[in-house]
Formats: C-alpha cells, structure tokens, sequence
C-alpha cells in the first residue's frame, strides 16, 4: 500500500509540471475539512463538510469531538485508499500534543477534543463510508456516504 501510494504521489509529481513543496504532493494546497462528531436530539452525527474527494489532492480531516463522549472516525475504503502523512492530536487551544505517522485506519476523539488527519487519496472510491465503529454509534446515526473521484 506505501508503495503504491509514494509511486502514485512521484507519477502525479512528474506529470503535474508545477513545483510544489519540491515534487511532494502530500503537502501542497492542502484543503481543510471539517468533520464534526457529536450528538443531538435525533441521535449520534458524523457531519464531514464535504463529501466528494479527488486522487491526488492532500486534505487535512479537521476532526473535533463537540459530545461529551468519546467518538472516533473510521474512513473505511478511504482509509484504505489513502496515503496519510500524519495525524496531529492538538489541546484545546489547537497547540501541538503529539504527531502521529504511519498507516492509520481510525482515530478516536475524546470529549471536547479535536485531531487533525494528514492524507491523500491515491484510489477512487465509489461507496465508501466515514463512520464512528463503537458500540452502538453506528447504529444511532454515525455513518455518512462519501467518494472519491
Ligand atoms: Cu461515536
């Protein structure tokens, strides 16, 4: 999966004739979006600010917990098609706790909490699913479509 990830990034680099961050697409134009995991009267929410992902583009998942239980966010076949970067894990006035790399399939936010996922997709995915896997939240309403183009 890294391998076919960092070849992807090098072909997009080289076919792309402009010069980023030095030829590394995971850290050019990056395009925020917001996913807000919480709670309302009609149950438990996943609420991505958008929905429709392309090949190639690097995205930071700006992940923030507003319930006051713990959730977390799967991304599923994106996960899997993804090359991520780094996950930070930021205190409350959004300073840098840790930084996390390697391949990560879930996060999971605390109570208030907030983690920012570093990644590019390198695959299309024509039904995938951001969902929170703990007990019982799936089912109270944690899953959103999502693709990506
Ligand atoms: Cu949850």
């Amino acid at each position: 999966m890294k391998k076919i990830a960092m070849t992807t990034l090098a072909v997009l680099g080289l076919s792309s004739g402009l010069a980023f961050a030095e030829g590394d697409l995971s850290r050019a134009n990056v395009i925020t979006v917001d996913v807000e995991l919480g709670q309302n009267d009609d149950g438990m929410y996943i609420k991505p600010s958008m929905t429709e992902f392309v090949t190639g583009q690097a995205y930071k998942l700006h992940i923030f917990n507003t319930d006051e239980f713990k959730h977390e966010l799967a991304l599923n076949a994106l996960g899997e098609a993804s090359f991520t970067r780094k996950i930070e894990i930021l205190d409350e006035n959004g300073g840098l706790i840790s930084e996390i790399k390697g391949a990560i399939r879930e996060v999971e936010v605390g109570p208030g909490a907030a983690a920012d996922w570093y990644l590019v997709p390198v695959q299309t995915v024509d039904e995938g699913e951001m969902s929170c896997e703990l007990p019982g939240h799936r089912e109270a309403g944690m899953h959103v479509p999502i693709t990506v183009k």
